[in-house]
């Protein structure tokens, strides 16, 4: 896009206008500070933990050039509200890692336990304190924040803390913008930072519109907004559009295969799961493969030949995350829907993950999320290598479908492929026919599309015994 083109938005310096306008505002305000009471301090420091080990440096330079990273260091921050102490420290974890992919040092990691998130500053102001302290000491330049903030709570901690604050989407969100590669890819990651953006615009034009029904008059920081508001409405029906067109693309070739009743399996699961490793150790796709967090965006399909002679596909699809930002499950629908639309879902799950069965809960919200809770679904444990035995025979046993492998060592993949043959739908009409040698094509097809029972050569033509589904049948029986 040229720089010329009016919608072409440059979202940090629209972001950096927005975040002026709504400090002048701020300021304006009377600043009603919100203390808390010096015992409820008391208590926020005893909850608070430091999570040790969890600062870790990027090792690799030219790994952080080719990505072209803004190296930032950061200090994340959390709100424990609920479940064991350990759910919490592997949530950070998590953003560690998030924080990690995007390119950033952690510096430093804070749990603070509460009964809810400070609905202005999202920790308490105690806390506000202690982090403004860690931030000047470690030298970091933003703050992450595990969870999705309000526009308010990220302005209000941003002015107290001087720098800049983020949440968990917005790292997500800088991620995806960061791995896509693929024309569409780009244009749904853009399409959801817009839409992530939007109510945030929103947030600060309200508070405009408040301040100007006060004094009666439109201040100049509004119609700038509304303006920035239309020119990101008008690039958003863009995007959609596009997304529409090479959405047509997508389903012309998907239902293609349909039509061919080609079978399809998708590989889905958590992120950093082995999604593409198995899907290389299955294909020879050569799909990069990377210790990071959505390392893959762009699915990939190959076609396969099952052992017993049939073609179908396999897809290696987008990870999933604990709250995946609805934005980012909206702007990719029509690439989940390629999950959806499968025959069969290969669920791939990492058993040597602090909490596997988390992980499996959160790939299955987000799978029936986007309609595909019908699908068919193999539970595939990966990494046994280096994962518990103990969880390993653990999962096995809770989950009914499910098969042990390791992408890494080949360990369990012939029979997690036997399984993934066997759960192909099958062709379910016989026919017993003689095909002219002029009808190669149709020996072919079923060659690839249907199961041979027998074959033999005859002078008229091959002598067929086999089961094939029913479009091919019908174009058999054309034939005679
Ligand atoms: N030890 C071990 N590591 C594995 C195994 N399979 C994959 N890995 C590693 O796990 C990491 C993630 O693998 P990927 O195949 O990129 O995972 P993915 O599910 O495609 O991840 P995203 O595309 O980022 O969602 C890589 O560092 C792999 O080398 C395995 O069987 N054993
Ligand atoms: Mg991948």
């Amino acid at each position: 896009m040229s720089p010329q083109d009016p919608l072409d938005i440059d979202i940090d310096t629209l972001l950096a206008e927005s975040a002026r306008v709504a400090a002048e505002y701020d300021a304006s305000e009377n600043e009603a500070e919100h203390y808390e009471s010096n015992q409820q301090d008391l208590q926020d420091r005893q909850a608070l933990r430091r999570i040790a080990g969890l600062s870790t440096e990027l090792q690799d330079i030219s790994d952080a050039e080719y990505r072209q990273l803004r190296l930032e260091k950061v200090v994340l921050i959390g709100v424990w509200t609920e479940g064991t102490i350990l759910d919490a420290e592997n949530s950070m974890k998590e953003l560690s890692a998030l924080a990690e992919t995007a390119g950033s040092q952690v510096m430093d990691a804070l749990i603070q336990r509460r009964d809810r998130a400070d609905p202005s500053t999202f920790i308490g102001s105690g806390k506000v304190v202690e982090l403004k302290q860690i931030v000047a000491a470690t030298g970091a330049d933003t703050v992450v924040c595990d969870g999705e903030l309000s526009p308010a709570q990220l302005r209000s901690l941003e002015q107290k803390v001087k720098v800049k604050v983020i949440d968990r989407t917005a790292l997500i969100l800088d991620i995806f913008a960061q791995h896509a590669k693929s024309r569409e890819g780009k244009a749904q990651v853009e399409l959801a930072q817009m839409t992530y953006l939007l109510p945030r615009l929103r947030g600060w034009g309200d508070s405009l519109s408040r301040q100007a029904g006060g004094i009666g008059g439109r201040g100049p920081g509004e119609t700038k907004i509304e303006t920035d508001r239309r020119r990101i409405n008008d690039k958003m029906a863009k995007l959609k559009k596009e997304i529409k067109e090479m959405k047509v693309a997508r389903d012309t070739k998907r239902q293609e295969r349909t039509r061919h009743q080609i079978p399809s399996v998708s590989i889905a699961g958590y992120t950093n799961a082995g999604k593409s490793s198995l899907m290389n150790r299955l294909t020879g796709a050569g799909v990069l493969v990377e210790n990071a967090l959505f390392a893959t965006l762009d699915p990939t399909t190959r076609k396969v030949t099952s052992n017993d002679g049939r073609i179908y596909t396999l897809s290696d699809t987008v990870g999933f995350v604990r709250h995946l930002p609805h934005q980012l499950v909206e702007a990719f629908k029509s690439t989940l829907e390629e999950v959806a639309g499968s025959d069969l879902i290969v669920h791939v799950v990492d058993g040597s993950h602090a909490d596997p069965k988390e992980q499996i809960r959160a790939v299955r919200q987000v799978i029936n999320e986007i309609g595909a809770g019908d699908v068919l679904e193999i539970i595939a444990i990966n990494k046994s290598d280096i994962a518990s035995p103990e969880v390993m025979m653990q999962l096995l046993r809770e989950e009914p479908n499910s098969f042990a492998f390791s992408a890494r060592t080949g360990f369990g993949v012939d029979t997690l492929l036997a399984a993934i043959e066997g759960s192909l739908p099958r062709p379910r009409v016989e026919i017993s026919v003689v095909i002219p040698f002029t009808r190669g094509d149709l020996v072919s097809a079923i060659h690839e599309r249907g199961q041979i029972l027998s074959e033999e050569y005859l002078p008229e033509g091959t002598s067929i015994h086999a089961m094939v589904d029913g479009a091919l049948a019908q174009q058999i029986s054309d034939l005679q």
